[in-house]
């Protein structure tokens, strides 16, 4: 934290001492949902205020025309606050897109929240609600520059008001052009050093105000559970879980299963991201982890573990393990794993094709956009074919969707696992759902998810997946792409380029 030379800068550095938004994702805080109100097919982006309380940002689009008005109402997701919802608010058509909404929100505290959208329109009322973590994770460093700049004005201030109280002591009383008498000059030497020293010590005093606000906010800055990984004899990945104190509340015993499992591990060979897994491990005790593993060559495996708390918090905890080459179990359940080629973007690198051949001649394709912006929400579209280019005849629902994604930037910043209703919990997803009764479609079964169907039948199985999301970021990104043939989990990987 840098000091300023005088109060008056605080404020300006209080606004600039903004934090990161977090959500279940690394680096990805912002929310991307499809979902059903009603008649109606929302594309909702969520952009959670840079600091709690703040003001979140929220687009909807709708792909079904007709819709009239959109209200948004902020609420906790679990407990008794989720029964009282405030006012709603209307949000507006900015542009002569009638299908286009925005609007903004006041989230008031750290926490798991919903936002419930309720439209209506010529075929009807409908609600959806999509769930939004809602907590600030860092504070942001200021510039260098910036607090160079910052300290000069400060300077400049405390010296002006010195000499500003010198004059005022030395020349206030003089007639015009007559000279101080040296009487005057000595009071204003007093005066000045008088008032340098209450500046002085109102700069120190500002110092330890500040220094006293940081830490009191520092305290309710998210701090991911802390993860580490150790492996035992066996092959068995042993993942424990610590808690580094953030908010009282959080337990290490309150997850609830995600689509079917209580943990979902992506571990990532790196830096080449040539390998990916996508395991389950079982909860073995409180706050520990265990998994035998699969055959693995060895590396440097980056861990992301998606856990989500009772009250739909959802957490990704992140940690790393070198792994010797393992002759283990064959993959079982709902494990898959990946491979593609190493990583090469240098410039002279090439980016992987968007028709990516998997290893039993299937062919996965992207209908890649030509250029990605950052914060710029996408449909990505995922076609699985089988060796003839046919639409496979097996589609199969993988863990009860038609595909899973994980979007991982190259340096590591950034870490999402999306689904076909987008960068919410699918946990979250449902307990907001299920509190919208009233509405036809929300049964809260993730039948009513887009994408999803627990039924199991193979006929309605479509062979191409779309997940909504948005890079966060500029830079290069991995996308691994999993979707299910008869007992087939393909995993397919991509690359994009975000300006
Ligand atoms: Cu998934």
């Amino acid at each position: 934290m840098q000091r300023f030379k005088s109060p008056y800068l605080f404020g300006i550095f209080l606004a600039l001492f903004c934090t990161l938004p977090v959500s279940a994702h690394v680096g990805s805080p912002d929310v991307y949902a499809q979902g059903d109100a009603g008649p109606y097919k929302l594309f909702v982006v969520i952009r959670p205020p840079l600091v709690i309380p703040g003001v979140a940002e929220i687009e909807v689009r709708s792909s079904t025309p007709g819709v009239d008005k959109i209200t948004i109402t902020p609420m906790l997701l679990t407990g008794e606050a989720s029964k009282h919802p405030p006012v709603p608010d209307t949000m507006t058509r900015p542009s002569g897109d009638a299908q286009f909404f925005t609007g903004h929100l006041w989230i008031m505290a750290t926490g798991s929240w919903q936002v419930r959208f309720s439209a209506d329109g010529s075929q009807g009322p409908g609600v959806l609600s999509i769930p939004v973590p809602a907590t600030s994770i860092a504070t942001r460093k200021m510039k260098h520059g910036m607090g160079l700049m910052l300290a000069a004005l400060g300077v400049i201030l405390v010296l002006g008001m010195v000499g500003i109280v010198g004059a005022a002591a030395r020349d206030a009383q003089l007639k015009p052009g007559e000279k101080a008498p040296p009487q005057n000059r000595r009071r204003a030497y007093v005066a000045m050093t008088v008032t340098l020293a209450i500046l002085v010590l109102g700069v120190i005093l500002g110092g330890k105000w500040w220094n006293a606000e940081a830490a009191d906010y520092a305290s309710n800055i998210y701090k991911p559970l802390q993860m580490t990984a150790t492996l035992q004899p066996n092959d068995v990945l042993d993942l424990k879980m610590t808690d580094p104190g953030w908010l009282s509340a959080r337990k290490l015993d309150d997850f609830v299963p995600d689509h079917n499992h209580l943990m979902h591990l992506y571990a990532i060979r790196w830096p080449a991201m040539d390998v990916v897994y996508h395991l389950h491990p079982d909860q073995a005790e409180t706050g520990d982890f265990r998994l035998t593993l699969p055959s693995m060559p060895a590396g440097d495996y980056h861990l992301y573990a998606d856990v989500v708390h009772a009250n739909g918090f959802p957490e990704t905890l992140v940690t790393s393990i070198k792994v010797p080459f393992i002759q283990g179990r064959a993959l079982a359940g709902d494990d898959a794993e990946g491979t593609a080629t190493s990583l090469k973007w240098n410039g002279s690198g090439t980016e992987l094709s968007p028709s990516y051949k998997l290893p039993d001649g299937y062919t996965m394709t992207w209908k890649r956009p030509v250029t990605f912006t950052a914060k710029a929400p996408e449909d990505f579209t995922f076609t699985l074919l089988d060796a003839q280019n046919q639409p496979p005849k097996d589609m199969q629902l993988y863990m009860g969707m038609v595909g899973h994604a994980a979007f991982v930037k190259t340096d590591g910043t950034v870490f999402a696992h999306i689904h076909p209703s987008g960068s919410v919990s699918m946990a979250a997803l449902m307990m907001a759902q299920s509190q919208n009764g009233s509405s036809a479609n929300n049964s809260g079964d993730m039948k009513d998810m887009p994408g999803m169907d627990m039924s199991g039948s193979s006929e309605s199985i479509p062979n191409t997946v779309s997940f909504p999301y948005g890079f966060p970021t500029p830079g290069n990104y991995r996308i691994f792409v999993q979707m299910k043939h008869g007992s087939t989990v393909e995993t397919a990987t991509f690359d994009a380029q975000v300006q």
